[in-house]
């Protein structure tokens, strides 16, 4: 199997509860290697881009200002099977449908402040990716 990238996010929710540190544990015990990282506030224009496809459901408004509510983790990931694995990780969007062990069924609150983001693809990793991280800045080695 191929060595892929994929892209997380530690939601606002996570990093006020002060469990980064436990989340990134969980990727890497998972196999999963930090490939770039940065701690930031999005902003609401780049949060809307990030998010385009969601433009039209009614949760939108929510989502982005949630997401630029507070500092998020920007990740890019790699590993066999990055995109899949990091979703098995993560577990189902709804945290009281989450598996138990996941990081969403630890640490999310609801269906929009799950606590984490992963891309549902390689081709939304690489746009994603690409939004918030320069090329010479992923450490894909
Ligand atoms: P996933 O992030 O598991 O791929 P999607 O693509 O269905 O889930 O949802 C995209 C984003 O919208 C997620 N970050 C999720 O938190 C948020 N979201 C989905 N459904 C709702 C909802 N009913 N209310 C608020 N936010 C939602």
């Amino acid at each position: 199997m191929a060595k892929e990238l994929t892209f997380s996010i530690i939601k606002p929710n996570a990093v006020k509860k002060n469990v980064m540190g436990d989340i990134i544990e969980t990727f890497e015990k998972n196999g999963l290697k930090i490939a770039a990282a940065k701690l930031t506030v999005i902003s609401k224009e780049k949060c809307q881009e990030f998010y385009a496809e969601h433009k039209e459901r009614p949760f939108f408004g929510e989502l982005v200002s949630f997401m630029t509510s507070g500092p998020v983790l920007l990740m890019a990931l790699s590993g066999e099977n990055a995109v899949l694995k990091n979703r098995e990780i993560m577990g189902a969007t709804d945290p009281k449908k989450a598996a138990v062990g996941t990081i969403r069924a630890i640490y999310g609150d609801n269906m929009g402040e799950n606590a984490v983001h992963g891309s549902d693809s390689i081709t939304s990793a690489t746009r994603e990716i690409a939004l918030f991280f320069d090329k010479h800045e992923i450490c894909n080695d």
